[in-house]
């Protein structure tokens, strides 16, 4: 059986949870909880799965795999045929960039280690976190918006779901929990809600999970 050690509001896991639905792989989840007990995280019964001391982490049989992009990677290799990335070169290039777009370049400057770290050097406040998590999702998002428009149809990649779409949904879902409005952004927008009208990404919700709280 796949287990899935993540937290229910961490982006990240979020991306593997809407994989393992697409890919239709039976599953459990083993929930870390990012903050309680100073971050479940960093306790050694996790850390010795994850020496990054953050989730995701797949434990598949043998395999144990940290990074989202690594395990999404893992499964559509090992079980989806390639359903959520292109087997075309110069497509599947295309579809990481985009994903990357969000992994690389926005996600992890808003991470909540990240988070914890401005609070503690320079006493930033719960505004002035929302502000700079904001910040980056704009300047991350005005320039999918542009790339989007030469790829986009119902997903970022024309009329099928891929790791592009897998990585921009739980983007999105922290732009809503910190306010970032959307307006400016149509084409992500329209791509928002063909994805959320999906099963798959449906059960991925974070208030879907049984450690919501
Ligand atoms: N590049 C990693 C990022 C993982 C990551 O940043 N996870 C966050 C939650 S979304 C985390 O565990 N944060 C805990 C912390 O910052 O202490 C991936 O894609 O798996």
């Amino acid at each position: 059986m796949i287990t899935l050690h993540g937290y229910w509001r961490s982006s990240a896991a979020y991306r593997v949870r809407i994989a393992l639905n697409m890919l239709q792989l039976e599953h459990q989840h083993q929930s870390v909880h990012l903050v309680k007990d100073g971050g479940q995280q960093h306790q050694r019964q996790y850390s010795e799965l994850n020496a990054s001391h953050l989730v995701p982490t797949l434990v598949d049989g043998d395999v144990v795999l940290g990074q989202s992009m690594a395990i999404i990677e893992y499964l559509d290799e090992s079980y989806g045929d390639h359903l959520l990335l292109p087997k075309d070169a110069m497509a599947r290039a295309h579809v990481r960039s985009v994903a990357q777009d969000i992994s690389c370049d926005v996600h992890p400057v808003n991470n909540l280690r990240v988070m914890q770290h401005l609070s503690a050097i320079r006493d930033f406040s719960a505004g002035d976190k929302s502000a700079w998590m904001c910040h980056w999702m704009d300047v991350g998002f005005k320039a999918l918006e542009i790339k989007l428009a030469d790829s986009a149809g119902d997903f970022c990649f024309e009329d099928k779901p891929s790791l592009a779409d897998i990585c921009l949904i739980p983007q999105l879902y922290n732009a809503h929990r910190f306010g970032l409005s959307l307006a400016p952004f149509p084409i992500i927008s329209r791509i928002e809600r063909n994805c959320l009208a999906l099963e798959a990404f449906k059960l991925a919700i974070p208030e879907n999970q049984a450690d919501a709280s």
